[in-house]
């Protein structure tokens, strides 16, 4: 199959912010996932550079129009590799082969007669561009730019729009997905259920002269939508370049609301004036928010996404985006939501069980994808194959249906599943059970085989991370070429591959509460101490004279003669034993890099002949038939070893 997906073509009078960002990467990401079904796929962007705007930014710079857009058009090119968004196609309509289309386009709609020459007198909003009827004031003003619109009175060209609204209307009932989300279809259909208007398409070069002249009038310019929907055309070689055939009848638009009129209206009209099939989908999104109201240079709430890429990484804010926003309803940007997102659904669940997997496969079956012992499974694991099977399907129809947060949620409750997996199935007690071959190979089996999946899928959302996942996996070359259909089942990760631990995928970042100014912790301190007294209570000066500290386990060790007793090697920055009462909970060889929080400043003290100078913290609980469980305390993130814990 073929998939041509394109964004609108992004006006040069403003520079790149979420908002271009979010289209951008929507098309991005189904390009990406419709290669992975193996389809031949050509993603387009690009920018729009005629019209009265243009000229005013330009004017309002001391530049002329043509420094001008060449300045912002790179901008815009040079934005979209930061997003790891990798278009195959960027236009400019200030391109020659985009002139030379438009006027023959022009030229034989003109001819055949659905370009006619009359005079118009109506309300022209310039941050629109274009006249707007009665019906769509607000008060006397416009809504989308809260100004009153011109009263202005020319003689211009116009299309025959109204000769195609039968043809239009019948069109979109017949196809249902012809626009979504149906909200947006619904609108159209509304709107078509009033007669159209026919669209002015020109502009006399007494007030503009950026612009694309028409053939057959050389006093007129051509009116910004007949110029900038025709890019999708042009950028793909119309009328007889070999890519035109291939993709246009595969071509889907992605666009937000704003521009719903023009690509829902207009562009089908003038397709079908043209005689051409019409485009596939339009998929309609809504606005990004920044303290509930649309975010726009004027207001001052712009979002740059280099600044976010910056701060965040680019995995974390292209999944943020896909994860949060409802694709087709606004939704509200802000960047404490950006860091909760981070640190739960990427740190906390993916991160974890990525490292936690792969550390156990190197520690326990010598970072090598182990056998299955396929008589031998477990409810445990059948759920787990069926959940993954399950998953793969719900995650194809919502990226097909542009529901990119739903796909991601039916990933991440996999993840959900993988984590309490490793919980129950505790590889490290399997490790040391007196019969521990096939069972615990089966559950290593397993995570590694969840993990090729899930960087499979991820790939189109996270192509870093993904690629991270890959190489870990040592499928980086496979991974590549890989299709859904070949590699998105269960069972193709050949035991004996070897694989290692990677890199920690997304290291936790502090939130803004945390990082209180010193003269707030201050303050909170005293209240505390305040609040503290009673009996059995401590104060804060007390407490105060207990050191804790982060250590690192640097060894472990029995002691002889000592059932209960590990001698612990620790760095809390500098090396110290400590000898730890928790022999019955842990395998020496488990503790090894792990984290742990000790108090530090106890008197040494002599144990089995081993001086301990410290105290290892854990929790210890009774279940309802009197059995211990003891887990040690460690910290939420890496963070270096000898770190204080206040
Ligand atoms: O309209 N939230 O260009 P434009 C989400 N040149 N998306 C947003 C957004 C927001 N707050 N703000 C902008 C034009 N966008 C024409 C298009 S196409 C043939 C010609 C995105 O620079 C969204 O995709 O005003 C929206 O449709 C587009 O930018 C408008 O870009």
């Amino acid at each position: 199959m073929t998939t041509y997906i394109t964004t609108p073509i992004y006006y040069v009078n403003a520079m790149p912010h979420l908002g271009h960002a979010y289209t951008t990467l929507v098309a991005d990401t189904y390009s990406r996932y419709r290669r992975l079904c193996g389809d031949d796929v050509r993603f387009q962007t690009g920018t729009d550079e005629h019209g009265e705007k243009i000229v005013q930014a330009a004017e309002s710079e001391g530049s002329t129009p043509r420094e001008y857009v060449d300045r912002i058009s790179d901008t815009f090119r040079h934005t979209w590799p930061t997003l790891a968004i990798e278009p195959d196609n960027f236009i400019r309509t200030t391109y020659p082969e985009h002139i030379k289309t438009v006027q023959d386009i022009l030229q034989k709609v003109y001819d055949q007669g659905d370009i006619y020459f009359s005079e118009y007198s109506g309300h022209y909003c310039k941050g629109c561009e274009r006249f707007l009827t009665e019906k769509e004031l607000v008060d006397g003003t416009c809504p989308d730019h809260q100004t009153v619109p011109e009263e202005i009175c020319e003689q211009n060209y116009f299309f025959r729009m109204s000769t195609y609204q039968d043809w239009l209307i019948e069109h979109i009932k017949k196809n249902p997905d012809y626009i979504t989300p149906e909200r947006y279809r619904n609108e159209v259909l509304s709107f078509l259920s009033e007669p159209l208007e026919d669209l002015c398409i020109s502009r006399p070069v007494s007030r503009l002269t950026w612009g694309i002249p028409l053939p057959f009038d050389q006093k007129f310019v051509t009116y910004v939508w007949f110029d900038a929907l025709i890019n999708y055309l042009t950028g793909i070689g119309y009328p007889d370049g070999p890519d035109f055939e291939k993709y246009w009848s595969a071509a889907e638009h992605v666009i937000a609301k704003d521009i719903l009129k023009p690509h829902a209206i207009y562009w089908p009209t003038m397709i079908q004036a043209m005689g051409l099939p019409p485009y596939k989908r339009l998929h309609v999104h809504g606005y990004w928010n920044v303290d509930e109201t649309k975010m726009s240079k004027s207001i001052g709430n712009v979002i740059r996404p280099g600044e976010l890429v910056e701060k965040y990484g680019v995995d974390t804010v292209r999944y943020f985006l896909l994860r949060e926003m409802s694709f087709g309803l606004d939704s509200s940007f802000s960047e404490e939501a950006v860091i909760a997102r981070r640190n739960s659904d990427l740190a906390n669940d993916l991160g974890n069980l990525f490292s936690r997997a792969l550390t156990m496969v190197g520690k326990y079956a010598g970072g090598k994808v182990p056998k299955v012992d396929a008589a031998a499974l477990t409810d445990d694991d059948r759920e787990l194959i069926d959940s993954m099977e399950k998953m793969i399907a719900t995650y194809r129809v919502n990226m097909d249906a542009f529901t990119f947060h739903k796909a991601l949620q039916a990933v991440w409750e996999v993840i959900g599943l993988l984590n309490r997996y490793i919980v129950t199935n505790a590889p490290w007690e399997l490790a040391t059970a007196p019969d521990k071959s096939g069972r615990l190979d089966t559950v290593l089996y397993f995570l590694t085989e969840s993990l090729r999946i899930l960087a499979l899928v991820l790939r189109p959302v996270m192509p870093v991370a993904a690629g991270k996942m890959a190489a870990a996996l040592g499928m980086e070359d496979t991974m590549a070429a890989a299709t859904l259909d070949t590699a998105g089942k269960w069972g193709v990760f050949e035991p004996g591959m070897s694989v290692n631990k990677g890199p920690q995928l997304f290291p936790r970042l502090e939130t803004k509460k945390k990082q209180q100014t010193p003269k707030k912790q201050k303050k909170k301190k005293s209240r505390d101490a305040e609040s503290v007294d009673g009996e059995g209570l401590i104060t804060f000066d007390q407490f105060g004279k207990v050191e804790l500290r982060v250590a690192e386990i640097v060894a472990a060790e029995k002691i002889k003669k000592a059932d209960k007793l590990l001698k612990l090697t620790l760095k809390a920055p500098r090396e110290r034993t400590v000898v730890a009462g928790i022999a019955k909970y842990y395998q020496p060889d488990e503790l090894v890099g792990k984290k742990v929080i000790i108090v530090a400043n106890l008197k040494p003290a002599k144990l089995m002949g081993v001086t301990s100078r410290g105290m290892v913290l854990a929790a210890k609980e009774k279940d309802g038939e009197g059995v211990e469980r003891l887990v040690l305390s460690t910290v939420d993130a890496d963070i270096a070893a000898g770190s204080r814990v206040a």
